[in-house]
């Protein structure tokens, strides 16, 4: 569909702009916000991001490209399709320590967010003492974290053993994601589930939360 693709190639261009009036223009024409996000943004930074990882991009652009994307998103959250399926569901999130990479993270709040889950953002360089100090006094059901880094997924290992340590993880699901996590991994540090997908993750909760 020519609409998507023009607004994927807004956020390779890091035209934040033409990435706004696109959205809207589309929305107008009755586009659904869910597609402009997968089909359009999402596509857009995929493609930035294996730009940059062939070197035909560097940080400037990508950062441009960033600020197109989240500037797109803003957009397009209040068109978001609302339900309030998971409204019961409290969920905390946050990028790991070390760890400045926030579009997954924040892609992952607002898909949840628009299913009436109550996401509580814990922003990026997020430190094991805060996470762990989180769940104790907050008591959420899930713990979200994201990592983009291979340096900073060992956070993530040892967010799970301070957990476990404090006797913390009855009643808590640590849910995984980011660019160089895998199934594998979190199975390894103890993670409850891991998603590549913030679509599929909502797919799950639904699915958890259905009333039977
Ligand atoms: C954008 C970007 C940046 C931006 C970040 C801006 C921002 N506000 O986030 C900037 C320019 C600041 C940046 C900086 C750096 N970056 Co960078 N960056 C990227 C890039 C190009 C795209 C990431 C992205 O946003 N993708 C789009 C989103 C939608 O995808 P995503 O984050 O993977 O999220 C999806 C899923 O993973 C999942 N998900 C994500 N989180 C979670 C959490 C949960 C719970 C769940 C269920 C799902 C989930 O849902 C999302 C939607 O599907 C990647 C390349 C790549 N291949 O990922 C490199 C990349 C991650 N960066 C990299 C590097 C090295 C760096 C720097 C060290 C660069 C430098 N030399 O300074 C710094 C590190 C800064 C720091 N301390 O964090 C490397 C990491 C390599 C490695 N092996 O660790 C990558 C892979 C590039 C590369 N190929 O070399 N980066």
């Amino acid at each position: 569909m020519y609409e998507y693709e023009a607004i994927s190639q807004t956020v390779i261009d890091g035209d934040t702009e033409r990435t706004i009036q696109l959205i809207e223009k589309a929305l107008k024409q009755g586009f659904l916000a869910e597609k402009i996000l997968e089909e359009g943004l999402i596509i857009g930074m995929n493609s930035v991001a294996d730009k940059f990882k062939h070197q035909k991009v560097m940080i400037p652009e990508v950062l441009r490209s960033t600020r197109a994307m989240h500037a797109g998103m803003v957009t397009l959250n209040s068109s978001l399709q609302k339900s309030h399926k998971l409204e019961e569901t409290t969920v905390f999130i946050g990028t790991v320590a070390g760890d400045l990479h926030d579009i997954g993270k924040n892609l992952v709040k607002m898909v949840l967010a628009s299913s009436g889950v109550e996401v509580i953002d814990l922003g990026i360089d997020v430190s094991v003492k805060k996470f762990v100090q989180t769940v104790r006094k907050e008591k959420p059901q899930y713990l979200m974290m994201s990592s983009l880094l291979t340096t900073t997924m060992p956070v993530m290992r040892e967010v799970i053993e301070e957990l476990e340590n404090r006797n913390l993880r009855s009643g808590l699901k640590v849910v995984v994601g980011g660019g160089p996590i895998t199934d594998l991994f979190a199975a390894e540090i103890g993670a409850d589930l891991y998603f590549d997908d913030p679509f599929r993750l909502r797919e799950y909760l639904m699915e958890q939360h259905r009333p039977r």
